[in-house]
């Protein structure tokens, strides 16, 4: 192994952080405005089929390399198989509410760039990955593309095999070339849905440590959403508010949203289903959160712990648990097993196992209705968040017992009254005190004192909500590094 390849994970991230803290440097500069190139690979199952609705309504957000389908251990070609064209409808759909989502941002892509980047990949069966398909290749050339070298989000919403496929291409055609193009990767797995990373890709390009999140806290919004959402954010997913804010006279591509219908025991007609994919790109979206600078950040993606070289789980709340050396998926996650009858899990370690996810479910879906009324709004007829701007640094070096100024200037596109608030992402930071944050709720005047804990990090976030319908929120995380 070439020792020059083990760097610390943190050092993986420095480059976007380094992106990031640029943008910053400039006084009054706006929140980064960098878009994440991403590739998506799912396995069209029914609740894949609910993330992509919300998916093409955050296209504005990134720059997408390509939607792949893939298969999976519950998915393949001709087995419980929504089609190899699955998404077209989908496309269909976007093509007519495009015009108007571009009144609301001119980011949007053209249905015809989504389109020509939407391919078929390794479907024929569970982890296959011998054939080269269309979606390998799109793969493995957007990581090949010497005139790009920004890094690339690829997801697995399905099984793994169509992002193994395009590795083992590039490790036949193109060895030499294997750690630039890992340098490239950045990987978010909704769980291990085939034995393909264990049995090709960790194995194969385990040596170059790429940032890898498995996750499993996805279960906060996918099928189970009503054990694990507490009480009070239940009502954003149940049928009255799905179908006064997206379901209804939302335009063609929410009408697509497939909710449940009232045949299934629990959940009543227009009730939220399942976005258990989800996760994978919520991850990514440049929110002021900056989930994308480290897994263990968090943000509306969930939060993740650094389990083994550069692979990152859910923070089990066991002090005595053990990850397992293989998979991470549906068998043996955490979470999934914590909702099985018979599970010894408390109802304090599985709400503090979801909460990663959860905390953030009021805003995600006020913020997914917003862009539902996008899609048939003019822009005065609908809601936007409020813009945060910081005048000097978001990332700071203070003393112990230093009092710490918190300040930032908030403008909405609406002309919308805004609240404030400064909170402590205690369990993102590493930190072991809570400090008191004062006047918590003022944009310039909140402070707090650096606690004695020299080399830890205090994680500050700002929100700003405003009072449009539905109300939005937007964010700004501030890390302060003690002396
Ligand atoms: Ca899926
Ligand atoms: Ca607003
Ligand atoms: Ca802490």
């Amino acid at each position: 192994m070439d020792p020059n390849r083990r760097r610390s994970p943190r050092l993986f991230f420095a480059t976007l952080f380094l992106v990031s803290l640029s943008l910053h440097l400039q006084l009054w500069a706006a929140p980064s405005a960098d878009r994440p190139r991403i590739i998506v690979s799912s396995d069209g199952e029914i609740d894949d089929q609910c993330s992509m609705i919300r998916f093409l309504l955050y296209t504005n957000e990134w720059d997408v390399e390509g939607i792949v389908t893939s298969s999976s251990q519950y998915h393949w070609q001709g087995h419980r198989w929504a089609g190899d064209d699955w998404i077209e409808p989908n496309l269909a759909a976007y093509a007519e509410v495009y015009p108007n989502l571009l009144k609301h941002d001119s980011g949007y892509p053209s249905p015809e760039y989504l389109r020509e980047r939407t391919v078929l990949g390794n479907v024929k069966a569970e982890g296959e990955m011998e054939e080269v398909t269309a979606g390998s290749q799109l793969i493995a050339e957007a990581l090949l593309d010497e005139t790009d070298s920004r890094p690339i989000w690829i997801q697995a919403w399905g099984g793994t095999n169509t992002i193994a496929r395009a590795l083992k291409s590039i490790e036949e055609d193109h060895p030499h070339r294997m750690a630039e193009v890992a340098a490239k990767c950045r990987f978010f797995f909704i769980w291990e849905q085939d034995r393909t990373y264990q049995d090709y890709i960790r194995p194969h390009w385990g040596k170059f440590e790429i940032p890898t999140i498995i996750s499993d806290q996805f279960e906060a919004i996918a099928y189970r959403w009503k054990q694990v959402q507490p009480p009070h954010l239940q009502p954003y997913f149940e049928g009255s508010w799905m179908k006064q804010n997206i379901l209804e006279d939302h335009g063609p591509l929410c009408a697509l949203y497939a909710a449940h219908t009232g045949d299934k025991e629990g959940f009543a007609d227009g009730d939220f289903r399942s976005e258990g994919d989800s996760p994978a790109f919520l991850h990514t979206i440049v929110n002021g959160l900056r989930s994308i600078e480290s897994p263990d950040w968090g943000g509306w993606g969930g939060r993740y712990l650094r389990v083994r070289e550069n692979t990152w789980l859910d923070p089990v709340p066991d002090p005595g648990y053990t990850y397992p050396e293989g998979r991470w998926y549906g068998s043996n996650g955490w979470g999934r097993s914590s909702l099985r009858p018979g599970s010894t899990s408390t109802p304090e370690q599985r709400r503090e196992y979801f909460k990663p996810m959860w905390r953030w479910s009021a805003a995600m879906q006020n913020d997914f209705a917003a862009r539902a009324d996008w899609c048939v709004e003019d822009f005065a007829n609908a809601n936007h968040a409020p813009v945060i701007a910081v005048k000097g640094s978001i990332d700071q070096t203070v003393k112990p017992g230093q009092s710490v100024s918190l300040a930032a200037t908030a403008t909405d596109p609406d002309g919308d009254s805004l609240t404030y608030r400064w909170w402590q992402y205690t369990e993102a930071d590493s930190a072991e005190t809570s400090v008191l944050i004062e006047s918590s709720e003022s944009l310039t005047d909140a402070r707090f004192t650096a606690p004695h804990e020299p080399g830890k990090q205090v994680h500050i976030i700002l929100e700003v909500s405003d009072v449009g319908s539905p109300p939005l929120v937007s964010y700004q995380r501030f890390v302060f590094t003690i002396q």
